[in-house]
């Protein structure tokens, strides 16, 4: 099921003008999967079908840490665009574990997915959260095409997920997709996650 808006057209020269603040570091590429230190909202793969995920809450309208940079980045647009997502139950467009798409506009992307995680302390299986998290990003991402997908590290921030398991629960995902996705980035926001992240990778793909 395709969703049905049209794919909007990526401007380059806007995203050229655009003050990055944290150039993207390191790179490491283990297995199937891409490593990077940095900002997700700096990243891009110019040309091709990509999209990137935002870790969101259930309201879907906007927030702090990866949610707000996403939002500041893709401009006022994306959040007309969450608005118009239909809320399953009041204020809730986005049930925890699964994803919602919409055009990126003024990120150097395609299309935003936006999925929901546990919050670690308050949810009763966050593993299963988690998984479902990364599993209906990945489903929808198949679902419409999309080739290059970057992650953030999901729930790991205000929503504290520890590490170490955020990371095996997002690998083992990923197995779950074989050969369906020209590229997997993720993109850690601290030298911790990253280090973190990059062993898991290493561990479990490499
Ligand atoms: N690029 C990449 N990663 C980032 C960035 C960035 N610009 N900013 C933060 N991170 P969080 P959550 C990392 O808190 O835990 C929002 O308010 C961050 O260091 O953004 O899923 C939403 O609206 C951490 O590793 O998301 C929700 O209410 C990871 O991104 C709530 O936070 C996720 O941290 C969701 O909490």
């Amino acid at each position: 099921a395709r969703t049905s808006f049209d794919q909007p057209e990526v401007h380059s020269n806007d995203w050229e003008r655009a003050a990055c603040p944290v150039s993207l570091g390191s790179a490491i590429r283990t297995g199937s999967v891409t490593c990077l230190l940095g900002d997700i909202w700096c990243h891009r793969v110019i040309g091709k079908l990509n999209g990137l995920v935002n870790a969101a809450n259930k309201q879907l309208l906007g927030g702090g840490g990866v949610d707000g940079a996403i939002h500041r980045a893709a401009g006022p647009e994306l959040l007309d665009a969450c608005r118009k997502v239909p809320e399953v139950r009041r204020g809730v467009r986005c049930p925890t574990g699964e994803a919602r798409i919409t055009p990126a506009f003024r990120l150097p992307v395609f299309y935003v997915i936006h999925t929901v995680g546990p919050i670690y302390d308050e949810d009763e299986h966050p593993e299963v959260s988690l998984s479902n998290a990364f599993r209906n990003s990945l489903k929808l991402a198949k679902e419409n095409n999309i080739q290059y997908i970057a992650f953030p590290a999901i729930s790991c921030g205000v929503y504290r997920y520890p590490f170490k398991e955020a990371s095996r629960i997002a690998i083992s995902v990923l197995k779950e997709f074989p050969d369906t996705f020209k590229e997997i980035h993720f993109v850690l926001f601290s030298d911790e996650l990253y280090g973190v992240w990059l062993q898991t990778a290493s561990e479990e793909t490499g």
